[in-house]
């Protein structure tokens, strides 16, 4: 066959076109053909004829590891994952053209020419692959590793992002940034976690960046070829998770980068902020308030005015001359003391923290070895380097003094680090552990290394009682150690949805214990905003009413007499639902499936989901959906997915699958209960530290479909759990055998309920129930999850209560299996 010179140039073209990257001179360099293979157990390997070093591991059978560099791979180093690979069944071959992993779970095709890596179901089905001709590049130190879009292709997650549900068609960059007053489209915001889930074709896949660099992710924003994500430095180091299920892809993502641990059961009541309560009269003030207008409450936080001049370690002694008197004087009226702690620590001779800071030689540095000052509240600071065990180790033993003083709880802020000109310059070195780096990599794990610092300090410290953590910043894995609220939202209807879709997302990227300013931060909200978001506060993980230092009084009282009914309606609902929340964190700490679950979790091939105008709907927990919706609205649309849904407050029933308009009322959050579902609670408390009667209500809601939940208590107050102080059952039920099962109860706490009242939601009247095969004692009962309202009783001459009839079986509690049967 004869080819012309015109054909033979247009071939040349094409193909420059087909791997533009691999071409020497282009200044885009790819990752190129591969010219060594090496399979060593469940680890390949790979070099490239473009000097590229791949490592692709087998972590388990559902997460393989992609490595990269330009160079001889460093030595392996995370802050971000805690596991090692796992034991794992692969069978690993190579060809001519292709290496293949199989496990029992996924196959990964590695392309030899170019290199570029493709993940299968077994049967053979695309879960996600390199886009043949893009594959992975450098542009200088950047690299970028892209991926094909697939047909349909949606992505949830990536941790604190602003943008819909589904990130199709949007591009984020990872770089920790004080945010003061974000609006809703704003990128970035103050915490990493480059982690997503891409959802196609009835299949689920999640991707686990690990590097701690300014990271890109592109999914389909200005473009409709690919997605992306990379880094503007370091290896391309991602874990790839495959599952059928969301929830699964999740816990293998909790599996590498860790789960939290219990809270203090005080942490999950609700918590009163402001910037700043002081002096201390001031803090008695409102939680003397609280009390009297019985407002249950837990905690008051102090804001950086307790301090002397804002200096770290220290108090204002005319503010709070003795603190010690005061968190005692707060824990005996039922409340705990969280306080602020910022990195920077004043430039000032004389100043301990300064000395001490200056002694251990903890400081970040400029590569000369001057030390970095930054301005902060308190004017010129050096910042711990949080990176360094030394760093930590003097920070743990400075919380000695928050510990010593009674103080419970730690709120890491201006972590990202937030600085004056918010420019930290680029030279000042990190030690990141013995790999020294620069302010580049260091950046975006500041905040976590502090969060660390904060809870390693105070597990030190504070014996044998659970402190709480809050941190503005981080990085995957926080969850090991904080909570993560989501900084300086605005006192607007958009930013309390907005602040919906930031928890829901981080809920899906690892973080379950995440908050937001319940009222707004900056601003002042409207009467309907703030009984709107007061309600939705009991709804979100770490309840935290707070607002910043020129707004007006945001208290739950601040609103009118029936705003604070309202909030009072809501807290007290929270409170008695707190057998069901902390049984729900339980579960976060042993799966990390999240309190706030966006439906795309459990809905996910549903398309409705997605629908911006349903996709802040959530989940709180197993059993109950949320309807979010601004202030001011009287009828909103709202999605029910498949299955069938009771209103909380009225018993009746909707069925899914389906879209309706539905009326809002001011004083009610649309909340639904989920078929089948098991919803433990307790009577009214004002505090955690009070103690419920000692009934345990239990409400089932009939349902076609099984179901079950796992009961969890302990003393939600030390670390015994760890050593079997806890009380565990499964709580089940079945239509099929017409059961309500308790099962036998596990470790060796007793539980503070003696007790068990089973609540019967959409039973037949007429029911016949069995307690253990005998007849059971059936009465009947009020399902009122709230009070009633004075507006709707202005003459106080009727006393209308909310609620619906139902029938309900009190038992002893037995820690043995006992049955209900129908
Ligand atoms: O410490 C003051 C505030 C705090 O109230 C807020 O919650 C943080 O996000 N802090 C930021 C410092 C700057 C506020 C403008």
């Amino acid at each position: 066959m004869k080819i012309s010179c015109k054909s033979l140039f247009t071939l040349a073209l094409l193909s420059s076109f087909i791997f533009p990257a691999s071409a020497q001179n282009s200044p885009v360099k790819g990752v190129g053909a591969i010219s060594s293979v090496n399979i060593q157990g469940q680890k390949v390997n790979i070099t490239t004829n473009q000097n590229a070093h791949v490592e692709v591991t087998v972590y388990s059978p559902t997460i393989v590891r992609v490595r990269m560099d330009k160079q001889p791979l460093a030595a392996d180093f995370s802050y971000a994952v805690i596991a090692q690979p796992k034991q794992t069944k692969a069978n690993i071959t190579q060809s001519a053209n292709e290496v293949t992993i199989v496990t029992d779970s996924l196959q990964a095709r590695i392309t030899k020419n170019p290199f570029a890596v493709a993940f299968y179901t077994r049967d053979g089905k695309v879960i996600n692959q390199d886009e043949a001709g893009l594959t992975t590049s450098w542009i200088g130190e950047e690299v970028t590793t892209y991926k094909k879009m697939q047909e349909g292709e949606r992505f949830i997650g990536l941790g604190e992002k602003t943008g819909g549900l589904d990130r199709r068609g949007s591009g984020y960059t990872n770089w920790n940034t004080d945010a003061y007053g974000y609006t809703v489209g704003q990128d970035p915001l103050y915490a990493t976690i480059p982690f997503y889930i891409g959802i196609h074709s009835g299949l689920n896949y999640g991707i686990f960046l690990d590097n701690s660099y300014q990271s890109d992710f592109n999914f389909g924003a200005s473009n409709n070829r690919f997605s992306s994500f990379g880094a503007q430095g370091g290896e391309m180091d991602y874990y790839f998770i495959h599952h059928k299920k969301v929830a699964d892809i999740i816990t293998s993502y909790t599996d590498l980068t860790g789960r939290m641990n219990m809270p203090p059961l005080w942490s999950l009541g609700y918590q009163q902020n402001r910037y700043s309560y002081y002096p201390d009269t001031e803090v008695y003030r409102i939680a003397q308030t609280l009390r009297e207008k019985k407002i249950p409450a837990d905690g008051i936080t102090l804001d950086i005015h307790y301090m002397d001049a804002y200096k770290l370690f220290t108090w204002n002694k005319e503010r709070f001359p003795n603190p010690r008197q005061m968190t005692d004087k707060l824990r005996q009226m039922g409340f705990r003391t969280t306080v602020i702690v910022d990195p920077g620590i004043k430039v000032e001779d004389g100043y301990a923290a300064y000395e001490s800071g200056k002694k251990a030689d903890i400081f970040l540095k400029y590569v000369d070895g001057q030390n970095y000052s930054g301005q902060v509240w308190p004017g010129w600071t050096h910042f711990p380097d949080f990176t360094s065990e030394k760093g930590r180790a003097w920070w743990r033993n400075e919380v000695k003094l928050y510990a010593n003083d009674g103080v419970d709880g730690l709120w890491n802020d201006m972590n990202e680090i937030a600085t004056w000109g918010q420019k930290m310059p680029n030279n000042v070195l990190f030690d990141y552990d013995g790999h020294t780096t620069t302010h580049k990599e260091g950046h975006n794990v500041y905040g976590l290394q502090m969060a660390r610092a904060s809870y390693e300090g105070a597990r030190e410290h504070m014996g044998n009682r659970r402190p709480f953590l809050l941190t503005r910043a981080g990085f995957s894995g926080t969850q090991r150690y904080a909570a993560m609220w989501t900084g300086d939202n605005r006192a607007e209807d958009n930013h309390m949805l907005l602040g919906i879709r930031l928890l829901n997302s981080m809920g899906v990227s690892g973080m379950p214990f995440t908050a937001m300013d319940i009222g707004g931060f900056t601003g002042n909200p409207s009467v309907g905003l703030y009984a709107r978001w007061i309600q939705l506060g009991a709804f979100t993980p770490y309840f935290r009413n707070h607002t910043g230092v020129n707004t007006k009084s945001a208290e739950p009282w601040a609103f009118g007499e029936e705003v604070t009914e309202i909030a009072r309606n809501f807290i007290s609902l929270r409170y008695k639902l707190l057998p069901y929340i902390y049984s729900s964190f339980y579960e976060a700490t042993q799966n990390g499936r999240p309190l706030m679950r966006t439906l795309a979790i459990d809905y996910t091939h549903d398309a409705k989901v997605y629908n911006s105008e349903f996709d802040t709907q959530y989940q709180f927990g197993e059993a109950f959906l949320i309807m979010p919706f601004e202030s001011g609205k009287n009828y909103g649309k709202v999605y029910f997915p498949k299955g069938k849904w009771y209103n909380l407050y009225t018993g009746e029933v909707e069925t899914g699958n389906r879209e309706e308009m539905i009326p809002i009322a001011f004083n009610k959050l649309p909340v639904y209960v989920k078929e089948s579902s098991i919803v433990p609670m307790q009577s009214l408390i004002q505090s955690t530290m009070e103690k419920p009667t000692d009934t345990l209500t239990v409400h089932v809601y009939k349902g076609d479909v099984a179901n079950s939940f796992v009961y969890y208590e302990d003393d939600g107050e030390t670390y015994d759990y760890e050593k079997d102080a806890y009380y565990k059952r499964t709580i089940s039920y079945d239509p099929k055998k017409k059961t309500i099962t308790f099962d036998k109860t596990d470790g060796s706490f007793k539980s503070k309920f003696n007790n068990v009242k089973v609540v019967l939601h959409g039973f037949d009247a007429k029911t016949k129930y069995k307690f253990n095969g005998r007849k059971a004692d059936v009465q009947d009962d009020l399902a009122s999850f709230l009070a009633p309202i004075s507006r709707f009783d202005p003459q106080g001459t009727s006393n209308p209560v909310e609620g619906y009839k139902v029938k309900n079986v009190v038992v002893k509690n037995s820690n043995d299996t006992f049955t209900i049967s129908y």
